[in-house]
């Protein structure tokens, strides 16, 4: 089932919760994260003394029932308001199911879409934002988009893969293609490239890229000359900057913990197929933008650079 959840926080370090809690539903058994929206800072709706709010969306997969995943997502609301009710005595975070596929609930825990859904744009501006064909009015209340999603930071993913969307085998990758390694040169020179520490052990020497920012995810390196270490995804976006182009380049773990908050991907796609035990994440919510050939020697007209982009 296709879902869509929004996220209500205005206490605490908002846009910190909204991230941690979509982490955590990411996170979920049977649960696939599929997309995040802008973060938004709303005036109060209803009861309009209070502070305002940060909302967002997000879309996700679930293979659980409606009422398990309502179970889980107030198991998060609890693990985080509780941390937060000591320190400020009140809760922290507020996850909505929006929408269920075309279903229609109607039971005492839960009501499908969302009974509120159409009268906030609170919750239909993240929202329209993440399902584009979704009709609706808005009522002119005090919404306005603020940083502090993950998706402001555009990510972008490049890979070279096989017909099987393989990346990898045995630590090493499937194809160094002269006219490939040339257009990564090309995309990530001067930016940003975020990657896992058996990607780095694939580089010469091991060393980081030259002439880029590199971000490099490990729980074990503490220290690196011309590197960052990330220990978790929260402690990423605290050092990303929206002003720079940052690119995720593998290896597959990364890929597939990143897509959901990924914006665009570049796929070198090698007309060949390899043994591989490394995969490029499956995606559907994107669109292809447009397809180059790469040329070069090996497999020539074969292989070709597809530029896919957030449907
Ligand atoms: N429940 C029924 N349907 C649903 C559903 N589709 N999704 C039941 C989630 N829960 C649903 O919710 C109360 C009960 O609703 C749950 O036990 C569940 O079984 P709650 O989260 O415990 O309490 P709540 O959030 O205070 O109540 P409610 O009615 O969900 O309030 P809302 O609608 O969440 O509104 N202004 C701005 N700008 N931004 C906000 O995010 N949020 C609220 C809270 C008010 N004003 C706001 C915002
Ligand atoms: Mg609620």
């Amino acid at each position: 089932m296709i879902c869509y959840l929004g996220l209500g926080a205005n206490l605490g370090e908002r846009a910190k919760n909204i991230r941690v809690a979509i982490e955590k539903i990411k996170n979920i058994h049977g649960v696939e994260l599929l997309r995040v929206s802008s973060f938004y800072e709303t005036a109060a709706w209803g009861v309009t003394n209070q502070p305002n709010f940060i909302n967002a969306a997000v879309k996700i997969s679930s293979a659980l029932e409606p009422l398990r995943l309502l179970d889980e997502l107030q198991k998060i609301e609890i693990e985080l308001g509780r941390v937060r009710k000591e320190h400020w005595g009140a809760r922290t975070i507020d996850i909505d199911i929006l929408l269920i596929d075309d279903l229609k609930i109607n039971c005492e825990r839960l009501t499908v879409p969302h009974k509120f859904l159409y009268e906030r744009d609170f919750v239909l501006i993240p929202l329209s934002e993440i399902l584009p064909t979704l009709k609706f009015n808005l009522h002119g209340d005090d919404v306005k988009k603020t940083f502090g999603s993950p998706a402001d930071f555009n990510l972008k993913m490049v890979a070279c893969v096989d017909k099987n969307f393989g990346i990898g085998y045995k630590n090493n990758l499937l194809f160094k293609i002269p006219a490939d390694l040339k257009n990564f040169r090309e995309l990530t020179i001067n930016n940003v490239v975020i990657y896992g520490r058996k990607t780095l052990e694939t580089f010469p020497n091991c060393q980081p890229l030259p002439s880029r920012r590199n971000i490099i995810f490990s729980r074990t390196m503490t220290l690196l000359k011309n590197a960052e270490i990330v220990q978790d995804i929260e402690n990423l976006w605290q050092i990303l900057k929206v002003e720079e182009k940052n690119f995720v380049i593998g290896g597959e773990e990364i890929f597939a913990e990143l897509l959901p908050y990924a914006a665009e991907i570049f796929l070198t796609a090698v007309d060949a197929e390899k043994t591989a035990d490394r995969f490029f994440p499956k995606f559907n919510d994107f669109k292809l933008i447009n397809k180059k050939n790469l040329g070069g020697i090996e497999y020539g007209e074969n292989c070709r650079q597809c530029y896919f982009s957030r449907r």
